[in-house]
């Protein structure tokens, strides 16, 4: 079975080929991705024998049907976007091109070709929770996006769903929590945190620190995109969960205990506009359709492994962390 990974050099992207040539060896993979992210380049180097990549853009409709064509793609799995919030406040064209166009264009490739698509989407279209309400996310929840990055995740989820509405097109998404494992960029809080302790710079947390995240492992996303491949309902949209809230405060203790540094070395910052306090997604429906479940349940034991990957992988990191870091004084984060 051919399966196209747009976006496949980021970070879940790549850990989701690894994943896929590890324990899925029926699917061959082809890998899309623009490389906007110059450090990603080397992020597929140990698998590049075993996959066919192409760099090129999603939004590019003629160049994504000629690659699908000529290696006769059967199922498409699509990562490719701006994913990041602090960028998307500063560039928010880039981000509704990519997210939203680059969907659309995928859509109007499969539409006569009969070609599976498996939109991977964000718990963030849903907005907010606050702290201590009784509520979590569910599938068919009401989209409420406050910001520019999930307002474009959200625009890409109605263009699936109209898709399956008007013409009942082979597609499923997933909306998946935060996710933490290796090769994430270091402008995301949980490695910007750990290479900050790695570099004696302390952790910064926007605003209050009180936000909280229903933090899952990447693997655990993969598996869930595998299971929702396999089993999953066409048309149908699946919470991705692993019912782990932690709040950015007590990651950052975690982090700061485990690299024997003192608990109060952090700083406080400012706040990322319109920061959301709270997701947490429920993740039922995936479970009792798919027979999903996630394997990571040690969340300190992960930060400790991880902590390990930072540790004896700083070439991956090195240069991307002294851009970002100028970039995030320059902007009093
Ligand atoms: P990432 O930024 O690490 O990876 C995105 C990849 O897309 C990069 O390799 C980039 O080069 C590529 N890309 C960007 N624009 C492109 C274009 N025009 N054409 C082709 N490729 C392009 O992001 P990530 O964290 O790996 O996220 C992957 C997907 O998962 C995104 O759709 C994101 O919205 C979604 N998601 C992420 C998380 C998370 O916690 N990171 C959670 C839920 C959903
Ligand atoms: O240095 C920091 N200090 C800090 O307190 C950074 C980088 C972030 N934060 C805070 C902001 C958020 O409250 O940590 C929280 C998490 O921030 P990010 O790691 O940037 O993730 P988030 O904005 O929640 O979005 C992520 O999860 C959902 C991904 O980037 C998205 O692609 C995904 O859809």
């Amino acid at each position: 079975m051919k399966m196209l990974v747009t976006g496949g050099a980021g970070f879940i992207g790549s850990n989701f080929v690894r994943h896929t040539l590890r324990n899925r060896p029926e699917y061959e993979l082809v890998v899309l991705d623009a490389l906007v992210v110059p450090h990603y380049h080397n992020n597929l180097d140990d698998v590049a024998d075993r996959i066919v990549f192409r760099r090129g853009d999603v939004c590019d409709v003629d160049f994504v049907t000629d690659l699908v064509d000529e290696q006769g793609v059967e199922v498409i799995v699509h990562f490719a976007a701006e994913s990041h919030n602090d960028n998307a406040y500063l560039y928010p064209s880039r981000f509704a091109r990519t997210n939203v166009l680059g969907t659309v264009a995928l859509l109007e490739l499969i539409g006569d070709r009969g070609i599976r698509l498996h939109h991977v989407s964000t718990d963030e279209v849903f907005g907010q929770l606050e702290l201590g309400e009784d509520r979590r996310f569910t599938p068919d929840g009401e989209y409420r996006p406050r910001n520019y990055y999930s307002s474009s995740k959200a625009g890409a989820d109605h263009f699936v769903r109209a898709a399956w509405n008007q013409f009942q097109l082979p597609v499923t998404i997933s909306q998946c929590a935060n996710n933490y494992g290796p090769y994430q960029h270091v402008e995301k809080f949980i490695p910007r945190t750990i290479t900050g302790v790695l570099t004696d710079i302390p952790p910064h947390l926007h605003g209050s620190g009180r936000h909280v995240r229903d933090w899952i492992h990447v693997d655990d996303h993969c598996s869930a995109i595998h299971a929702m491949l396999d089993r999953g309902r066409l048309g149908e949209t699946y919470l991705v969960g692993a019912d782990n809230e932690v709040g950015t405060y007590e990651v950052m203790q975690m982090i700061l205990e485990l690299t024997g540094r003192p608990l109060d070395w952090y700083e406080h910052v400012a706040e990322r506009p319109c920061n959301d306090m709270r997701y947490g997604s429920d993740s039922s429906k995936l479970r009792a359709e798919c027979g999903w479940r996630p394997e990571h349940t040690d969340f300190r034991q992960d930060m400790a492994e991880l902590i390990d990957w930072y540790r004896g992988n700083e070439p991956w990191w090195a240069e991307m962390k002294a851009i970002t870091e100028k970039k995030y004084l320059e902007m009093g984060l």
